[in-house]
């Protein structure tokens, strides 16, 4: 396999100071970064920066550190805007993270639209965060849901979503890569099934913004959703895009201040987007760190970090491939920055307890997505998830952890 030798992965770790830390006396390699990922340094100084020189509560103020947090604020909606190639700023909506995202469109879009009959399609694929806020909306509406299968490498089946769709599917709401297994979702195909039957598609692009480029007009996707923390930067931040005629005719989602155009016993009006679906202060720290973590990833840019972490995946998978009695689950052609696995005859905690003891941060469980485990009839598995700043020497640590606990289970 050839190294990409132009990525500057030292300069680039060098900008993330938790990477120096030791573990337990031994050197962090970090490969945790689909639960939340690290923050570089331009991230973590700007959070100082704000509330050192620039904060103040934003909208609200005619002082100057009123307009200055505003205008920073206002920045980072732009850096969303282009981060997605979003038409128009107004499509931003900051939400606390994918979760809220979901939640929104679900429980605004689909009070409003959702009637009896009418059919959601999920997929097996999917983060509780993108199956729990549909059941509880069809639940209220009467709407039904439909789950697409997957195969056995993990890969989305899109003859079988063609065969769920019909003039009773109003919403098609996918992951667009998934955080359990890493397969990559057709979502272009996806989209396209779903126009020719007049219905909306929302894609969870929880763990694809970190790691491929994402153009939510080129796809013509009508919502999609981010978290902040996946991206470099902090958590509790995230984004909501969505095309502006259906943000416009969908209701509140909160009410509160700063969603307001005027508000009076009688009867209250709403303000214009993005603010309608910002009730309260926002997360003004978060928001404009999140402007830092955007800057930091364009830097770099998608091509090169797609290309260092599809190389860092090719090397990982080979490695664990040539070891013994080491079954990995997604085997998916397409993938992003993900390797589940599991050591025959030892439970994931316990992998994940030894080598957390060399240094080595996985996640181990569900991943929050059980549907996936029940698919593949297991309860847990070890989940590596790399990140721009990952070594091929940390996968080497990692493959000389499992075979640490390989030699202490026998
Ligand atoms: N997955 C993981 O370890 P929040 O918690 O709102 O930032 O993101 C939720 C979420 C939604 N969709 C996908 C595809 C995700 O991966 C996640 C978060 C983390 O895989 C934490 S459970």
């Amino acid at each position: 396999m050839v190294r990409n030798t132009c990525y500057p992965i030292d300069r680039i770790r060098a900008d993330f100071p938790i990477l120096s830390e030791k573990v337990h006396g031994k050197q962090l390699v970090y490969l945790d970064n689909g639960a939340s990922a690290q923050k570089p340094s331009a991230v973590i100084s700007q959070i100082s920066k704000t509330y050192e020189t620039a904060y103040a509560n934003v909208h609200r103020g005619v002082h100057h550190m009123s307009q200055i947090a505003t205008d920073a604020m206002e920045d980072a909606r732009r850096k969303a805007q282009k981060l997605l190639n979003a038409g128009n700023e107004k499509e931003i909506i900051f939400v606390r993270g994918a979760t809220e995202g979901i939640n929104l469109v679900a429980s605004s879009w689909g009070r409003a639209n959702l009637k009896p009959g009418d059919e959601i399609i999920l997929s097996v694929l999917e983060h509780h965060s993108n199956i729990v806020p549909w059941q509880i909306i069809a639940e209220q509406t009467g709407a039904v849901i439909k789950v697409v299968p997957i195969d056995d490498a993990g890969v989305f089946l899109i003859d079988e979503y063609a065969k769920l769709l019909s003039d009773r599917t109003k919403m098609v709401a996918v992951t667009h890569v998934s955080n359990a297994l890493g397969t990559i979702v057709p979502v272009n195909e996806v989209i396209r099934l779903a126009r020719e039957n007049g219905s909306l598609v929302l894609l969870d692009g929880c763990q694809a913004v970190p790691h491929l480029s994402v153009d939510v007009q080129a796809l013509d996707v009508d919502f999609y959703v981010f978290s902040g923390h996946k991206l470099y930067g902090p958590s509790g931040i995230g984004v909501l895009y969505g095309k502006e005629a259906l943000l416009n005719d969908m209701p509140p989602y909160e009410g509160g201040g700063e969603m307001i155009n005027r508000v009076t016993f009688e009867k209250t009006t709403y303000a214009e987007l993005p603010f309608k679906f910002e009730a309260g202060t926002p997360h003004i720290g978060g928001i404009i760190a999140l402007g830092a973590a955007i800057d930091y990833v364009n830097d770099i840019g998608f091509d090169a970090i797609s290309a260092h972490e599809h190389d860092l995946l090719g090397y990982a998978t080979e490695r664990l491939n040539e070891m013994n009695s080491i079954e990995i689950l997604g085997t998916a052609p397409a993938k992003a920055a993900i390797l589940s696995f599991n050591i025959k005859d030892v439970h994931p905690h316990d992998v994940g307890t030894i080598l957390d003891h060399s240094g080595i941060a996985v996640r181990t469980g569900h991943h929050c997505a059980q549907p996936v485990m029940d698919r593949f009839n297991v309860a847990a598995t070890v989940r590596a998830s790399f990140g721009l700043y990952n070594t091929h020497s940390e996968i080497d640590a990692l493959v000389e952890g499992i075979s640490n606990v390989q030699e202490m289970f026998g």
